[in-house]
């Protein structure tokens, strides 16, 4: 579960007249540019040829042409010659043809006859430029069998029991894309990095402790709590390998930091230098905390906070920028809803949320327009959780099988991303969450809302774009063509000074974002929308907030929440959404405030 901070003091603004104040941003891309998904399958001849002889030709027309309806005849006169059957093009090599023994010829006796035979008409035939006969290349699969005594019990990385409820991760391991040259760095409650599934792949070049200023994110035992929770997440994202040792990370093959800042008394200028520590050193920020998931609550980071990660975005991992990944938050029982969350709703960090071991969302998890994608974590009682490494300060194993919530969940994204930047270290912040738009893959849950917007992804308050899948994760990566320089349009401050009236009628605010506006900016296609509103409001868990974009995509950007009694409303709120991703940006942005009479 993750760490409460410690509560900034509301101010105690007084109850006045009811003046609603808001102002627009949206944030985009210049140009979209053609996009194609990685599709990594086989085409054409298969191993059919292999079981008898087989000889790859190159087929040339004789007037030099090229069609491929001629040089495919061509194949097929030329197979009959050599007493072969035309197996089909190889793949998208034209002219190329995979030439096979007939199926009934395949026993042979006198195989090395029949080789001649052929070989000395392929040598002569007029048509052909090139030949080869072909024999089974050696290559040894790189599959994995660890000997980690719990890796058979880690579900989210291969599912035995339910196939594909996994990350499906194994695959890319195969490839050796294990997160190799990448940093990952844990800001949490410390990371025992001596324990024998974290110290060899552990950079004390990207760790820092502060809350007690020194180099060392060692956590301190203690009791209560047990500052358990940071080594927890760095296992998840980093523990090594067959070593006869509890479990295995997602990127196994990266470095795994901590900055220890969880430990104590936590100011906005802690958690700004935590934000941009080392971070020409650590590539990927996870953060499994937030403000208090009590249902009440209004918190995200502060002047500073929000500086650094714009800063880190801006200037970290040598201007590509820190991607900060961010747990959603564990208040489901208590109705809360991570756009109330400023960690989550802010456009720099990569908001993940959860999903249990058969894909439902489990009671603690909150929605929110602003969920990026959801990955596995654990559920209730009779399902399982997630096995990772554990402190072994007092009297540990250094194992656990009961890493849960969504701080269980955003380390695993965080894992996937590494697995990405090892393919391609210079993806922007910006690709790295537009290819998790395109990757994270929609699945049935009767809780979920999902809509398709009208460029196409599919979205739900629930799981957001759907379910992290490393092996499309990575093969996006791999071809991904960097998206433009980010603009963004910024409409001027609307000010209604109007009362929001109890239930049926609600306020609306409409904007109109015209041509020229956004020629001006620059914009042209959706990624978040942001809304910062200051309302005046006896109760602020009555208020229900909806954004309408051009296209009628509708964002519950605020939720109503029961337990939120607060009497000051929202002062510079900034609520966001994803759900227009990849939309048109021109035309009438819809506001819609409503009082549901809590
Ligand atoms: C794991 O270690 C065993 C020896 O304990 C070895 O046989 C095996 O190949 C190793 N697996 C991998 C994937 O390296
Ligand atoms: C999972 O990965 C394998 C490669 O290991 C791939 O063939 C398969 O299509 C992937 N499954 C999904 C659902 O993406
Ligand atoms: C895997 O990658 C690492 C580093 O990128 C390299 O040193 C190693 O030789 C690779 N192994 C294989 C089997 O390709
Ligand atoms: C916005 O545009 C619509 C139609 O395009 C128009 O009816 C409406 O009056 C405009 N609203 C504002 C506030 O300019
Ligand atoms: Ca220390
Ligand atoms: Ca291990
Ligand atoms: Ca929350
Ligand atoms: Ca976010």
């Amino acid at each position: 579960m993750p760490k409460g901070r410690q509560k900034v003091p509301h101010s105690d603004a007084p109850l006045g007249p009811r003046p609603t104040c808001l102002c627009l941003e949206l944030a985009g891309l210049f140009l979209l540019l053609p996009w194609v998904m990685g599709l990594v399958g086989a085409g054409g001849p298969g191993a059919q040829g292999l079981e008898g002889l087989s000889w790859a030709v190159r087929v040339d027309s004789p007037e030099g042409e090229r069609e491929e309806q001629s040089l495919e005849q061509r194949a097929d006169a030329l197979a009959q010659a050599a007493g072969l059957v035309n197996a089909g093009r190889i793949g998208e090599l034209q002219g190329h043809y995979l030439l096979v023994q007939p199926a009934g010829h395949r026993q042979a006796p006198q195989v090395e006859a029949v080789r001649q035979q052929v070989e000395a008409v392929l040598a002569r035939h007029e048509a052909v430029s090139w030949h080869s006969e072909q024999r089974l290349l050696k290559r040894t699969k790189r599959s994995v069998h660890f000997n980690d005594p719990k890796y058979p019990q880690q579900w989210h990385l291969n599912n035995r029991r339910s196939p594909g409820r996994d990350i499906n991760v194994t695959g890319v391991w195969e490839r050796n894309v294990t997160g190799q040259g990448v940093t990952v760095v844990v800001v949490d409650d410390g990371v025992e990095h001596t324990i024998q599934d974290i110290a060899p792949n552990y950079s004390p070049e990207g760790s820092y402790d502060l809350n007690s200023n020194d180099p060392d994110p060692m956590p301190h035992p203690d009791v209560e709590n047990g500052n358990h929770h940071g080594t927890r997440c760095a296992g998840e994202i980093a523990a090594v390998p067959n070593n006869s040792f509890c479990a295995v990370g997602v990127a196994y093959g990266s470095r795994i930091a901590g900055i220890r800042v969880l430990d104590g008394p936590l100011t906005d200028s802690m958690e700004a230098v935590a934000f941009n520590k080392h971070y020409q050193i650590n590539d990927i920020y996870s953060c499994s905390w937030g403000p208090d998931d009590d249902g009440k609550t209004v918190d995200g980071p502060h002047q500073l906070g929000k500086a650094a990660l714009q800063h880190g975005v801006i200037a970290g991992r040598q201007g590509f920028g820190s991607i900060f990944v961010v747990a959603s938050g564990n208040g489901g029982q208590h109705n809360d809803n991570c756009n109330y969350d400023g960690y989550a709703n802010s456009i720099y960090t990569v908001t993940i949320g959860a999903v249990d071991e058969e894909g439902r969302m489990p009671f603690y998890a909150e929605e929110c327009a602003s969920m990026l994608a959801v990955t596995f974590s654990g559920g209730d009682k009779m399902l399982r959780s997630i096995v990772t490494t554990d402190w072994d300060l007092q009297k540990g194993t250094g194992c656990t099988e009961g890493h849960t919530g969504t701080s269980a969940a955003a380390p695993l994204a965080a894992g996937m991303i590494a697995l990405m930047l090892q393919v391609r270290p210079c993806l922007t912040w910006r690709d790295v969450q537009h290819i998790i738009v395109f990757t994270a893959t929609q699945y049935e849950d009767r809780r979920a809302d999902w809509i398709t917007n009208e460029a196409g992804f599919s979205h739900s308050h629930q799981h957001g774009f759907g379910l992290l899948n490393a092996w499309r994760l990575v093969n996006a990566a791999k071809i991904w063509t960097s998206v433009p320089y980010l603009a963004s349009y910024v409409s001027p401050v609307l000010k209604e000074n109007k009362a929001i009236p109890l239930s049926a009628r609600p306020l609306e605010v409409l904007w109109n974002v015209s041509r020229m506006d956004l020629e001006m900016s620059g914009l042209k296609t959706l990624e978040h929308v942001a809304v910062t509103v200051s309302i005046t409001h006896p109760r602020r868990g009555s208020l229900e907030l909806k954004l309408f974009c051009p296209s009628g995509m509708m964002s519950l950007i605020g939720t109503p929440r029961s337990l939120d009694s607060d009497p000051n409303g929202f002062n510079d709120w900034t609520f966001s959404t994803v759900r227009c991703w990849g939309e048109r940006a021109k035309g009438t942005y819809r506001l819609v405030v409503r009082d549901v009479g809590y």
